[in-house]
């Protein structure tokens, strides 16, 4: 059991009042907010252990690179990797998956191969394999949507071939809140002697992951969505496959020797970590890591669960609400429609009721094209929120719903 007035006092903008109202945050999906131990070590590292890591001889730089590190042998612990090199520092998700397909496709894409994706895919992970697949002459096959929101693994059976490299897909669907059955579409994958990245960009968050339980070739996610700070994000890959792959970005830190008849690079992981990275960010993902393993992914797996059906049930009771994505298996996303109304007009009336959600398109164009729509509503869940915050946005529909109509 969470104690939620425990952990919601931890954040500090949650007291915030937005347009003369309590902040109703259900824009987890786009970012979390940050507990204060997450805020604190940021502001502490600049305070008193600031300075630049992996080259000084000084005790700031080694206190740093320490630090930053540790944090990588905790996101190693995280995720159950075999190896703490196997952990790449990156900017993000996008950054991670457009380091993956650049290295891996420039070293293993050739005439003719496939990539598979499917059609519920964040843009950052469509537009990196489309510039890669022009370059080497690939082709993209997309395991499309059914009207629930899942995908059918007799599709993907019949899309995964000898032709595929790389299949690539989401862990959970940022605009409908899927969950996909990545383990079999693992071992669907490796029965054709491809690869595969899973995008956990809104898992990491929700459901405990174990990489090698997996048996994943690589795994990625951003900070920010997981309590942490902007700009940090981790790219995991097997160790075997990443000493394949070229570097992606040359620069300080990178190598080994460089002169100008030719260039040595580091070994894994600083090959793939060019110039000076986000320091207090990881320094500062590393204090948000242990938070939310403190209170337990498990624990906060079953509580938005719990959250998420007693929203789904709530809003289903609005007459005129169509939610999208209805799949079995779902995480804490509801994005929905009003009969005959716009989701920009409906998100502006909940702002000024102090209710954050998003709309638009939530950078997955195609699931909206599949549906026929310009866009949705959509609140995201985390930890923090509350039955009574759902309840506070019922009623701000409902008057979205008479003011609109
Ligand atoms: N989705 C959302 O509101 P970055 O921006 O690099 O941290 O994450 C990109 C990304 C990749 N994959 C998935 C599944 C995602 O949900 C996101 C980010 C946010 O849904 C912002 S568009």
């Amino acid at each position: 059991m969470l104690d939620i007035q425990k952990i919601r006092a931890d954040f500090p903008i949650l007291n915030e009042t937005i347009r003369g109202k309590k902040l109703v945050y259900f824009d987890n999906g786009a970012s979390t907010q940050k507990p204060q131990a997450v805020i604190d070590a940021e502001k502490y590292y600049y305070e008193h252990q600031y300075a630049n890591i992996h080259r000084g001889v000084h005790y700031l730089s080694q206190i740093g690179t320490d630090l930053y590190e540790q944090v990588r042998r905790q996101v190693q612990e995280f995720i159950n990797a075999k190896h703490d090199h196997e952990i790449i520092y990156t900017k993000g998700t996008t950054n991670s998956i457009n380091l993956v397909a650049y290295s891996f496709g420039r070293k293993f894409l050739n005439e003719g191969d496939e990539i598979v994706l499917t059609e519920m895919e964040h843009h950052s992970n469509i537009v990196p394999w489309q510039i890669i697949s022009e370059e080497k002459k690939c082709t993209i096959k997309v395991i499309p949507l059914q009207q629930d929101g899942s995908i059918s693994l007799e599709d993907a059976e019949k899309l995964i071939t000898d032709k595929t490299k790389i299949v690539s897909i989401t862990y959970v669907s940022n605009a409908l809140g899927t969950i996909n059955p990545i383990q079999e579409i693992i071992d669907i994958a490796h029965k054709k002697g491809a690869k595969v990245l899973v995008d956990a960009a809104q898992a990491i968050q929700h459901i405990p992951i174990d990489v090698q339980a997996l048996d994943v070739d690589f795994l990625v996610f951003s900070g920010h969505k997981i309590y942490g700070p902007t700009g940090t994000g981790i790219l995991y890959g097997k160790e075997e496959i990443l000493n394949e792959m070229p570097p992606y970005e040359g620069g300080g830190d990178m190598i080994k020797t460089v002169s100008f008849s030719g260039t040595t690079f580091s070994d894994l992981p600083f090959k793939f970590e060019a110039g000076t990275p986000n320091i207090a960010g990881c320094v500062a993902l590393g204090t948000a890591i242990k938070y939310v393993q403190e209170i337990g992914l498990k624990n906060i797996q079953t509580y938005e669960t719990e959250l998420l059906q007693y929203a789904t049930e709530k809003l289903m009771q609005i007459d005129g609400l169509k939610i999208y994505g209805t799949s079995k298996h779902k995480s804490s996303v509801i994005s929905f429609l009003l009969d005959g109304l716009h989701p920009y007009d409906v998100g502006v009336i909940l702002d000024n009721q102090g209710i954050a959600i998003r709309t638009g398109h939530h950078c997955a164009q195609p699931v909206m094209d599949y549906y026929k729509i310009p866009g949705t509503c959509r609140a995201t869940f985390a930890m923090y929120n509350t039955k009574e915050e759902v309840d506070i946005l019922v009623d701000g529909i409902l008057k979205a719903k008479k003011m609109l109509s």
